[in-house]
């Protein structure tokens, strides 16, 4: 992991002729602008950027008692008990039951993250909540500051499901600083509204709190097909696209300033999107084809 691979993603055989016609479009306009500031706005092109970080999920090199240095953690750096948001999840390790249960699957070169009612032989481990699922990050493994950072992906539909692609600050032990902020939304997406995706920065570079949410909503169903979730962090701005197309911009908050990692994450309930309902349809599966991260290219 973490070396760059040419193996095309499942999403890549999906969106072959969608990106034929972006590509173009892309080319045409670097045509005009090479010499000039890469503009944010135009849609994003890999030959502008150099890969340094691939995960493509053809096995899941988890970390655990057996594999201490493998790449994806599969908990917070607050511990599986402090539940955030009044979310009704709770995040199994699998290690920690025993290797009885994993909300963690691969499937030709895809993970599922899944969610479901808590079984009852998991009941006492799970600090009483009333559904299991998974989160993972690169906490202990891949970070990095400024970039260009990737996921393909396809979050489910439902009541009370919230899927999560998003970048957190490293820190060497928790707790440190007032929170573990600065934090980039690259998306989040709610079940019950599955044409909308959600960006938002996070921030304390004025003390307190400040959120600086985006919505957006498109034609397509999200949860029907993977798409490409893209941010691009400067020193100035953060960009975000979807399947290379530009989404919207903010300006670089001032406490941005550590590399950052990795989370992927499927939630179930909470303040956001409400707790599940009978219609909706468990188990619920968070799939992710690739996650990457680019250092961009001096020549673009
Ligand atoms: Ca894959």
């Amino acid at each position: 992991m973490g070396l760059v691979s040419s193996q095309p993603t499942l999403y890549d055989s999906l969106m072959k002729n969608a990106l034929l016609a972006a590509t173009a479009m892309a080319s045409a306009c670097w045509a005009v602008t090479a010499s000039a500031e890469r503009d944010p706005r135009a849609p994003l092109e890999d030959a502008c950027w150099q890969q340094s970080f691939v995960e493509n999920f053809d096995t899941l090199d988890l970390i655990s008692p057996d594999n201490p240095d493998g790449q994806w953690k599969p908990a917070y750096i607050w511990g599986a008990d402090i539940i955030i948001n009044q979310e009704l999840q709770y995040y199994v390790d699998p290690a920690r039951v025993g290797g009885e249960y994993s909300p963690f699957s691969i499937s030709e070169g895809v993970l599922s993250i899944e969610a479901k009612p808590t079984p009852p032989a998991l009941r006492d481990a799970v600090a009483g909540q009333a559904y299991v699922s998974g989160v993972l990050t690169t906490e202990d493994g891949f970070s990095q500051q400024y970039g260009r950072f990737e996921a393909i992906l396809k979050p489910p539909a439902g009541q009370g499901l919230w899927s999560a692609f998003w970048l957190l600050p490293s820190f060497e032990q928790w707790p440190q600083g007032v929170a573990v902020l600065p934090e980039i939304d690259v998306m989040e997406h709610i079940g019950h509204t599955p044409n909308t995706v959600h960006t938002t920065l996070h921030t304390n570079q004025n003390g307190p709190l400040e959120s600086f949410p985006y919505d957006h909503t498109v034609r397509e169903d999200l949860t029907r097909d993977f798409h490409r979730y893209s941010v691009v962090w400067t020193p100035e701005a953060v960009h975000w696209y979807l399947d290379r197309s530009h989404l919207v911009s903010h300006p670089t908050p001032r406490d941005f300033t550590r590399p950052v990692h990795f989370l992927l994450n499927l939630a179930v309930g909470g303040t956001w999107p409400g707790a599940p309902d009978a219609t909706t349809d468990f188990p619920a599966r968070f799939q992710i084809d690739q996650v990457t991260a680019w250092t961009p290219r001096p020549s673009c």
